[in-house]
């Protein structure tokens, strides 16, 4: 299945435009080695929807166009069919077990974040995001954290809704309208990277489309997700559960670099973590992290 997942990644690989683009009707194929995977469940889900769906109709209009009383059509008049009671039965039991089967298959490699190199955790807020560095290649980070929320340009254009084009807000060219944030998540691409999750307040959901999964972020609860970036780029996200009255205003951005570039911005970071540290620490709620 991962391997299938892969080899459907691949092909979308070489799209030369970045999700989501105009008229793009299906879900994204992701830049994770796990978003394949998504993707693929969702078009096996999707074609037995519509090979059912296109029998299921096909046979209903027949019988209401080729057998309908004006056509002389006679009603038959038995009312119970064993073999058919037995055939309608099986079939769907078998079609839903193997699509269990395989969704279970899809979580279970979802959910294993054993083996990660890297941990962040993830804290939401109203209405913002806190990450902190928790660990690196078996190294722990000191001091590395940060709070990323709406930047200063996109929030002004939100204020200006009369008179400013929201298109005008663009970024190498692309329009990032209320999706920018004033610190990106940097993060390395190629290394098994645990997310652990969790909220400070209400229940957020940290979710980048391009990783190929959600998860909720709640009070009191520390939930683990993993990623691999294989591709470089830009990806943006939302919060995805309703938090208030900014839930629209707290989009999330990654920035997933080499991992050389990713140890240049981390030596950096740590350079200048006393500086950090001084800065406004997460709230005392905010759970300790068990390291693995
Ligand atoms: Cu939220």
């Amino acid at each position: 299945m991962v391997a299938a997942g892969g080899v459907l990644l691949a092909l979308g690989a070489g799209a030369a435009q970045a999700d989501p683009r105009p008229w793009q009707l299906n879900m994204p194929q992701g830049v994770t080695t796990w978003s394949g995977e998504a993707y693929f469940l969702n078009q096996v889900g999707l074609w037995v929807c519509t090979v059912i769906g296109v029998l299921v109709f096909g046979a209903m209009f027949i019988a209401m166009f080729r057998f309908r009383k004006s056509r002389g059509a006679v009603a038959e008049k038995w009312a119970h069919n064993t073999t058919v009671e037995v055939i309608w039965t099986t079939i769907p039991v078998i079609i839903l077990a193997t699509l269990a089967w395989m969704s279970t298959g899809g979580l279970v490699t979802f959910a294993d974040t054993t083996g990660s190199q890297m941990t962040v955790k993830v804290t939401g807020y109203q209405w913002k995001w806190r990450y902190d560095y928790v660990d690196y290649q078996g190294k722990a980070i000191q001091n590395v954290g940060f709070v990323s929320k709406l930047d200063a340009q996109s929030d002004k254009t939100r204020q200006l809704h009369s008179g400013m084009d929201p298109y005008a807000v663009q970024v190498d060219g692309e329009h990032t309208y209320l999706l920018n944030v004033d610190r990106q998540l940097v993060l390395p691409t190629n290394t098994k990277i645990r997310f652990v999750i969790t909220a400070g307040d209400v229940i957020h959901s940290w979710w980048v489309p391009d990783f190929g999964w959600k998860m909720d972020a709640i009070p009191g609860i520390v939930n683990s997700a993993w990623a691999n970036i294989v591709k470089p780029g830009v990806y943006r996200g939302q919060c995805a559960e309703l938090c208030g009255q900014d839930h629209g205003f707290m989009p999330i951005v990654v920035k997933a670099v080499s991992p050389a570039e990713f140890q240049t911005w981390l030596a950096t970071q740590e350079k200048a973590a006393p500086a950090t540290a001084a800065a406004p620490a997460a709230p005392p709620t905010a759970l300790a992290v068990a390291r693995q």
